[in-house]
């Protein structure tokens, strides 16, 4: 496998989550520093303690044993040990035996139960795939939908570059829409239809869009309006939605909650709620879980023509089976105890000072990047990161240009190298010219948080201190 002969779409491949940044940053940790990695969305590395209740009922299924214990009572709470039971019972020889290549049946019917309850409209488990993390379930999607460097899919940008880094792991091409930052990221259906324009113009079929909400890097929670539009724009160009709502517990507002791109699809009624092509993703990885080490997710179609969906199952299987025990993991998210059952106050208790938390996080980060000099940041309406704009005065661009690197990667370098806090450059996610970013998440212990803000104002501050001018800053 020389490098001269790999595939180009494999060289040409992206990821900045784990880019340089990250690089460099686990460099230093090795050398000693002190690293605060907000790079990932990644909860429990940042402290976040798993829930009490799901890891009693998945410890029990991985050690089944437990259940034949005349003690085990006295370890674990009965609505657990019968919960293990249930989904032991649901497979077909335990964690250790795949399962169906499409996730367990019984596991698959809790979840179009839990989207029955969420949107109000009907569910049918055969239309919803257990995969290994919601990526794996994009990934399966692009790869039925991608033919060549022909077909194109909407992205928006800034945008999380798994959908960037797969669509030229498979050869297709990005054709980005652009979010509006002064709007508070919010999307507006004339930039849409101008990219869709742009992209024909030269010679590109537009295939399916991506939409995230809430949305990552950029926080915003889409409005229902908003997302009728969007839908409808879908059903005239003949798009396929891919329907990114990983975030969908994270809200930190009380003006836009969550609203599914299902739910809004089945209340706009015929012809779009028969002809709309959606496809959503969820998973274990986010929300008050957090669990992204387990890799549980699944992705529900909705008005997919029956023979594609036998495809996807057909290149699902060759995959053999998801991770059972997230499989587990998704049954619980989707099926949490209910008040009245023995570990519901607990539950609401861990699951509701999780959310507050980051509530109160996403708070103090907008307001601490506010703080700073020439730095300007939309509040994190939901989602796990706050994405503040960095303007950047014409001596650091210059100062970037001869270090041979991009502007905000050299701010994001420096700000590492002074303060052990590891971001991701805004690039990674895409930008408008001249324009620069950083993307923190806001996961970092709160108490913590006043400390890290204090030490990233100084930095900053000092930064623009050194390399300010009076020929003008890089926003546009
Ligand atoms: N979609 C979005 C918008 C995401 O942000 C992520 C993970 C995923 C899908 C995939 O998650 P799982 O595969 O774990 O279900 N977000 C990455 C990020 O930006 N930081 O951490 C991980």
């Amino acid at each position: 496998m020389e490098y001269e002969s790999l595939n180009e779409n494999v060289k040409k491949c992206q990821y900045a989550v784990r880019g340089e940044l990250y690089l460099r940053a686990s460099e230093l940790q090795k050398e000693g520093k002190k690293i605060i990695f907000t790079n990932v969305g990644n909860p429990h590395a940042m402290g976040q303690k798993p829930l009490t209740f799901p890891r009693q009922v998945v410890a029990l299924c991985q050690a089944p044993f437990l259940l034949d214990d005349p003690n085990v009572g006295m370890l674990f709470p009965a609505d657990a040990i019968a919960r293990a039971k249930h989904y032991l019972s649901l497979t077909s020889g335990g964690l250790g035996a795949y399962s169906d290549s499409r996730g367990l049946p019984g596991v698959r019917k809790e979840v179009a139960e839990f989207i029955e309850r969420r949107d109000g409209y009907p569910s049918d488990p055969e239309l919803i795939f257990l995969t290994d993390g919601a990526s794996k379930g994009v990934m399966q999607i692009l790869n039925c939908v991608i033919r060549n460097e022909r077909d194109g899919i909407l992205v928006p940008v800034p945008q999380y570059p798994l959908y960037s880094a797969t669509i030229s792991l498979l050869g297709g091409s990005l054709v980005p829409y652009y979010l509006e930052e002064s709007e508070n990221w919010g999307l507006d259906v004339n930039n849409l239809r101008q990219s869709v324009a742009q992209a024909r113009s030269q010679g590109i079929s537009i295939r399916a869009m991506v939409i995230i909400n809430p949305g990552n890097p950029t926080g915003q929670c889409l409005s229902e309006a908003n997302l009728r539009e969007i839908l409808e724009f879908c059903h005239k160009e003949k798009l396929v939605l891919l329907g990114d709502e990983v975030y969908q517990q994270n809200i930190y507002q009380d003006e836009r909650p969550f609203i599914s791109s299902r739910k809004v699809l089945m209340e706009m009624g015929s012809p779009f709620s028969k002809e709309v092509q959606l496809v959503s993703f969820h998973t274990v990885s986010k929300g008050y879980w957090g669990e992204c080490g387990q890799r549980g997710g699944y992705f529900e179609m909705t008005n997919i023509p029956p023979r594609s969906v036998e495809e996807i199952y057909k290149v699902a299987s060759i995959a053999l089976s998801p991770n059972v025990s997230a499989q587990i993991f998704m049954g619980l998210m989707v099926n949490p105890p209910k008040p009245g059952d023995i570990s519901y106050d607990q539950f609401a208790r861990e699951s509701k000072g999780i959310l507050e938390s980051l509530r109160r996080k996403a708070r103090i980060m907008t307001d601490g990047f506010n703080s700073c000099k020439n730095v300007v940041c939309n509040f994190t309406e939901g989602a796990m990161y706050s994405f503040p704009q960095i303007k950047l005065p014409p001596g650091a661009i210059q100062a970037a240009k001869q270090a041979g690197k991009v502007p905000d990667v050299f701010y994001c370098l420096k700000l590492l190298e002074a303060t052990g806090i590891s971001t991701v450059p805004g690039s990674g996610f895409g930008q408008k010219e001249g324009v620069f970013h950083l993307r923190t998440t806001i996961l970092p212990a709160e108490e913590e948080m006043p400390e890290i803000m204090d030490s990233f104002k100084k930095f900053n501050d000092g930064f623009m201190a050194q390399y300010e001018s009076n020929f003008g800053y890089s926003r546009m």
